[in-house]
């Protein structure tokens, strides 16, 4: 309600906001959250809420008058094509020449993720989060987070015989044949869904190519986890279609947030804003930075430090095809959820997702997004010119990606004498070297917040989401976000309310 007074505002519903509000609700705390994107609980024309991968509608990008599909083209054939504008549910939000992929509506990224869970190696954890205690994290938080979120791994004997992953054991035959570790990812889909799915028993989701536009069945998002048992305690609302545009301390204490309410146009129906006492950024990287930059700027929150904007990376990023030999099928079924990977970090500095290419035919293709050990952080910052928060990113940044991630494929490609695609993205390209699924970084955890991410400068504002985590995570995020914003919110709680 406008003018409301409200205990807490949490800024969006990923992964670190929804712990927020499950954590806090339990705490016996009252929290409002915020979300720009829309319910997604309401089925289209179609009885679906989600769109398919293979066929973008009006639900599937947020707010563009045309699709920017992360695979732009197939044998020559450019795949982009116009859709109605609309808040819909994947965000290709350009910044700095990277293209910045993102989940928009209530559940965060985990609306259109690939629900890959996987936790760093520990040895490589003092990189990542180097003001963390890690026996701390590796003996609480990574392991509730795991529960929490549903975290499981793929039947073995299952993966072996179905058809749906031929393409994950070809990629498992490449690499081993090459001397690369092949190790399974954990994932939140249901795996035992997905063995009725290849049955026929129950509607086919990862079966039916579901994944970039949302699952309309099998995989356990925000909405499943985190957020069901936060509303379950009656003391968490959330507010869909709501963007949150300013917060400013108030007169009275706490912080007026100013917030516009969008219709499915992107149009700005209401201008709203209430009194909260403490407000946790849990925009994303992205979203959370464009906040805090702009507030700094502008003098809204002038307390907050030099940090602010500084420390984002893409996660290391880059995506590449290889073109097989004709006995080397990858099959024309393909689960659209990756259960498999190729670990080159400690070698290489790159670890290869095997990511399956869902057309419905037969490509002969293997496909890999890989995470690599980029070395390149970007800033967010104000410009007055064009009144916009800029990122300084530079499209040359990704070539340390790149050859890291040579480090497998070259190595592959010469010992089955084969080559790289060149028809994924865009004429005679081989390295999907445009875009990131892993913004991280902005409001880096013990330099913009202090160790537990209460942002410096004004008491009672928090972050906790990706902008906490320094640019690189060695393997897919979210169980990182989730696990450290359990930790965070564990000292918050017992110390701040
Ligand atoms: P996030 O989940 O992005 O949530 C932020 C929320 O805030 C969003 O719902 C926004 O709409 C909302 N928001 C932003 N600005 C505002 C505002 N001003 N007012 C109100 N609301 C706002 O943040 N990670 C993995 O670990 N495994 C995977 O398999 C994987 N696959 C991916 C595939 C794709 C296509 C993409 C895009 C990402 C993938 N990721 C994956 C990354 C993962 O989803 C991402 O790191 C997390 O979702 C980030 O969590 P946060 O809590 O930081």
């Amino acid at each position: 309600e406008p003018g409301a007074r409200i205990p807490v505002l949490v800024i969006g519903t990923g992964y670190g906001g929804s712990v927020a509000a499950l954590r806090l609700a339990q705490a016996g705390v009252e929290v409002h959250m915020a979300e720009m994107g829309m319910a997604w609980d309401t089925p289209g024309p179609d009885g679906k809420i989600f769109a398919n991968t293979t066929s973008p509608d009006y639900r599937s990008f947020w707010l563009r008058t045309r699709t920017k599909q992360p695979i732009s083209n197939f044998l020559g054939y450019p795949l982009d094509k116009d859709v109605p504008r609309y808040t819909g549910i994947l965000d290709a939000e350009e910044m700095g020449g990277i293209t910045v992929y993102q989940g928009r509506g209530v559940g965060g990224g985990s609306l259109v993720n690939g629900g890959m869970a996987v936790t760093p190696q520990r040895e490589n954890f003092g990189a990542v989060l180097p003001s963390v205690d890690a026996d701390e994290m590796y003996d609480v938080y990574y392991p509730r987070a795991n529960t929490e979120l549903g975290v499981s791994t793929i039947d073995p004997a299952w993966f072996e015989t179905a058809a749906c992953y031929q393409y994950a054991r070809v990629g498992r035959k490449h690499a081993q044949r090459s001397g690369f570790p092949f190790v399974f990812v954990p994932d939140v889909y249901d795996w035992d869904y997905m063995k009725q799915e290849a049955a026929g028993t129950v509607p086919k989701s990862a079966l039916a190519g579901e994944i970039l536009y949302g699952n309309n069945h099998g995989k356990k998002t925000l909405q499943q986890t985190y957020l069901a048992r936060a509303r379950a305690t009656g003391k968490v609302t959330v507010s869909p279609l709501h963007r949150v545009v300013s917060v400013a301390p108030a007169a009275s204490g706490g912080y007026t947030v100013g917030m516009e309410q969008l219709d499915t146009g992107g149009a700005v129906t209401a201008t709203k804003t209430v009194t909260a006492g403490r407000v946790f950024f849990a925009a994303g990287s992205v979203g959370t930075c464009k906040l805090l930059v702009r507030l700094k700027a502008n003098g809204a929150l002038p307390g907050l430090n030099g940090e602010i904007g500084k420390g984002w990376g893409d996660n290391g990023n880059v995506m590449c095809g290889r073109a097989n030999h004709m006995w080397d099928p990858t099959g024309a079924l393909q689960s659209a959820i990756p259960t498999a990977g190729i670990d080159n970090w400690a070698a290489g500095g790159a670890f290869a997702e095997v990511a399956p290419l869902p057309t419905g035919i037969e490509t002969y293709a293997s496909f890999y997004l890989s995470i690599t050990r980029n070395p390149h952080r970007a800033e967010f910052s104000w410009n007055p010119a064009s009144g916009k928060v800029e990122l300084n990113w530079q499209t040359s940044w990704k070539q340390p990606s790149i050859t890291m991630a040579k480090s497998i494929f070259d190595r592959i490609n010469a010992k089955e004498g084969t080559i790289y695609r060149t028809d994924l993205f865009g004429a005679y390209k081989i390295w999907g070297d445009h875009l990131t699924y892993h913004p991280l970084g902005g409001a880096v955890l013990n330099k913009a917040t202090d160790n537990y991410g209460r942002l410096h400068g004004h008491s009672g504002l928090y972050v906790i989401d990706g902008a906490l985590i320094p640019g690189n995570t060695s393997v897919n995020p979210f169980v990182t976000i989730t696990a450290l914003a359990e930790r965070n919110i564990e000292k918050i709680i017992a110390a701040d309310f």
